[in-house]
């Protein structure tokens, strides 16, 4: 139960922001070539991957590229080493591909998120002023990209402390002008059985991977679009070519790969609740007290290898706990 790494998030004025210039002065540029020296291996356990493909980004579009690496937000930081890159990248849940989590990362591989000339696109619609569908280009361009290292904590009691790039969610969704009636936001994974062999071996799951967040929920701060991982553009194992993250909830309810974003007015279903209601339930909040039907939750492995106490909320319950009270 060493190593406890807890979140620090300085509390942020409402309605200010960095502009990049500023940030570049203030944290200081980490150059493109010290990404992985900055991030020390782990200690122990899993030997990390050595594969020149493992790290491979999803997407290589240069208008993202440029943005790459962003700068770090110097609110949201972790105490501690971070996981070790390769094994994260190693060890993954992303079901279209396989259940195997140590090989999704070699069977991703064949997954092409942003081909020429069909461009990855995010429909961000329903009860909405203005829908719209962005393509990367739009995505990056509409907020600044930062940095952020979360905690991060899978329903199955494996964890990893990574750094994030991405903006808040709250960013794109004010983008469409939510209408006063959205209470709900739904997410859908791209659908893509030729690239994803998953999708066709287990036909029983209710493809494509859905998930639901509630609107103060995605609204948070804490909530982000990350289209990165480790100061470089998302490898495809990792959600290429931007994903949710929700660091105060199990990991399945930060889908990977989104093609569309959806405002609605009542709680939706989620792809997990789907399969196994009492195991998944919509909330997901962690909560070592509340023990998964099958197993314990109140502590954690860490990928690289250590155990630790699980944390009420992920360790952010002082900046979400009043979201449930
Ligand atoms: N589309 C999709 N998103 C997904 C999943 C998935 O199977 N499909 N798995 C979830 C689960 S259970 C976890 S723990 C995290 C794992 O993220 P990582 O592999 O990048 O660590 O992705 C989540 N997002
Ligand atoms: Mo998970």
């Amino acid at each position: 139960m060493a190593d406890l790494k807890l979140p620090r998030v300085e509390p942020t004025p409402e309605g200010v922001y960095y502009n990049r210039r500023t940030f570049l002065k203030q944290m200081g540029f980490v150059g493109a070539a010290a990404w992985l020296g900055a991030y020390p291996p782990g200690c122990d356990a899993q030997t990390p991957v050595d594969d020149p493909r493992l790290l491979r980004p999803g997407i290589k579009r240069a208008e993202v590229l440029r943005l790459f690496p962003a700068p770090r937000n110097a609110r949201y930081l972790l105490d501690g080493d971070l996981t070790d890159p390769r094994l994260a990248a190693a060890y993954n849940n992303f079901y279209e591909f396989t259940t195997d989590k140590d090989r999704v990362w070699l069977l991703a591989q064949q997954f092409e998120p942003d081909p020429p000339g069909r461009p990855w696109t995010v429909e961000v619609t329903g009860l909405c002023h203005k829908p719209r569908t962005f393509d990367m280009d739009q995505v990056v361009a509409l907020a600044p990209l930062e940095e952020r290292t979360y905690r991060f904590r899978c329903v199955e009691a494996w964890a990893m402390d990574v750094p994030w790039t991405g903006y808040e969610l709250n960013r794109l969704l004010l983008a469409v002008e939510p209408m006063s009636d959205a209470k709900y936001v739904r997410f859908w994974t791209a659908h893509r059985p030729a690239q994803m062999p998953g999708i066709e071996s287990q036909p029983w799951y209710p493809w494509p991977y859905f998930e639901g967040l509630r609107m103060d929920e995605a609204m948070h701060a804490l909530t982000l679009v990350a289209t990165g991982i480790y100061g470089r553009p998302l490898p495809r194992q990792h959600g290429a070519p931007l994903r949710i993250v929700v660091p105060w909830k199990y990991g399945y309810k930060s889908p990977k790969s989104i093609v569309k974003i959806e405002l609605v007015a009542e709680q939706p279903p989620t792809f997990w609740e789907k399969v196994a209601p009492e195991e998944y339930p919509f909330l997901s909040n962690v909560n070592p007290a509340v023990p998964h039907p099958r197993w314990s939750q109140a502590s954690e492995r860490l990928l690289g290898g250590g155990r630790r106490a699980t944390l009420a909320y992920n360790g952010y319950g002082a900046y979400v706990a009043r979201l449930y009270a």
